[in-house]
């Protein structure tokens, strides 16, 4: 593992740091979008005091704070594998080059010491999981590994109700950005309630931080709803989602390969409109994220 002399030195004085992953640039948008989006949400953690860190695979060494030309080649590169816990000692041992998935960004995050992570949408249990068992590695490594995620719920694509009970079951702690309902990624939220609407980013760091004095292994799930102006409404993205899952379906599609095929058809099927959403939800988590970072740290001084 090597880490940036930046992140390192944050780190080691106790300042706010930000997680990043890389399947979202090298699986989830096309490029050039990828790109401009992992820089601008970069940007955006900066701006909202905290040092960003993209994670990825780079010639079998997880990299912790990549260049912006490493962003760029994670952008348009072909044939970069997408990692979850799995895959981690193949492409290591291999030297292969990693897009980390929540789970393996996750898990590299705790290596390095890094607490806290921005992403889009968590994976979850898929629609339909009774017969394909498809569920995300991500629900176990946020039952298991001690980092914070800041996202807009999961991805429409999966089964919501699901995916909620299985954070229950598993212990994760779901918070969510004022609303007192999960948010649905594309639309502003579900009928389904979290376990505590925080109103501020110094109250959900005092949860954070009770979670860990405690001594409670496992990850937090902060949920934040997509901002009123750039939601799509929830009916007309419900029936793109269920024509895209019906299509991944007869195209006998699986496993790792069915969510970056499903994203790639809603963008598609929406003329664009779920790509637009998409960045600007990610946007708006970096800037939460970091907040809430920064707040953790003053509470930990
Ligand atoms: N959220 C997005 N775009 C993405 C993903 C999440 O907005 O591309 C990625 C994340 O890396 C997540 C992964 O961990 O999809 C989940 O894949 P799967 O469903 O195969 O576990
Ligand atoms: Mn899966």
């Amino acid at each position: 593992m090597r880490a940036n002399q930046e992140v390192l030195d944050c780190l080691k004085e106790g300042k706010p740091v930000v997680a990043l992953e890389s399947t979202i640039i090298s699986h989830g948008m096309p490029y050039p979008r990828n790109v401009e989006t992992a820089l601008l949400v970069e940007k955006t953690v900066r701006e909202n005091g905290a040092t960003p860190a993209t994670i990825g695979v780079i010639d079998g060494e997880i990299v912790i704070g990549m260049t912006p030309e490493e962003i760029e080649e994670f952008g348009k590169r072909k044939g970069i594998v997408k990692v979850s816990k799995r895959d981690l000692p193949i492409v290591v041992a291999k030297k292969m080059w990693g897009a980390t998935t929540v789970s393996a960004t996750m898990l590299s995050a705790k290596m390095a010491g890094i607490e806290f992570f921005v992403t889009g949408g968590i994976g979850g249990v898929h629609r339909g999981a009774e017969t394909t068992w498809d569920v995300s590695r991500d629900l176990d490594e946020l039952a298991d590994t001690d980092v914070t995620v800041i996202c807009s719920g999961a991805k429409a694509i999966l089964d919501i109700k699901k995916t909620l009970e299985y954070l229950e079951t598993k212990g994760v702690t779901v918070l969510s950005n004022k609303a007192e309902t999960f948010a649905n990624f594309y639309s502003v939220s579900s009928d389904d309630r979290v376990d505590y609407a925080f109103k501020t980013p110094e109250e959900a760091a005092s949860i954070v931080k009770a979670k860990r004095d405690l001594k409670l292994s496992g990850g937090i799930l902060i949920s934040n709803p997509v901002p009123d102006e750039y939601a799509l409404p929830h009916d007309y993205i419900d029936k793109i989602v269920d024509q895209a899952v019906k299509e991944c379906e007869e195209a006998g599609i699986k496993g790792k390969e069915s969510t970056p095929f499903l994203l790639k058809r809603i963008v598609e099927l929406t003329g664009g409109k779920s790509l637009e959403t998409n960045i600007k939800l990610v946007v708006n988590n970096a800037k939460l994220g970091a907040m809430i970072a920064s707040s953790y740290s003053k509470l930990r001084k």
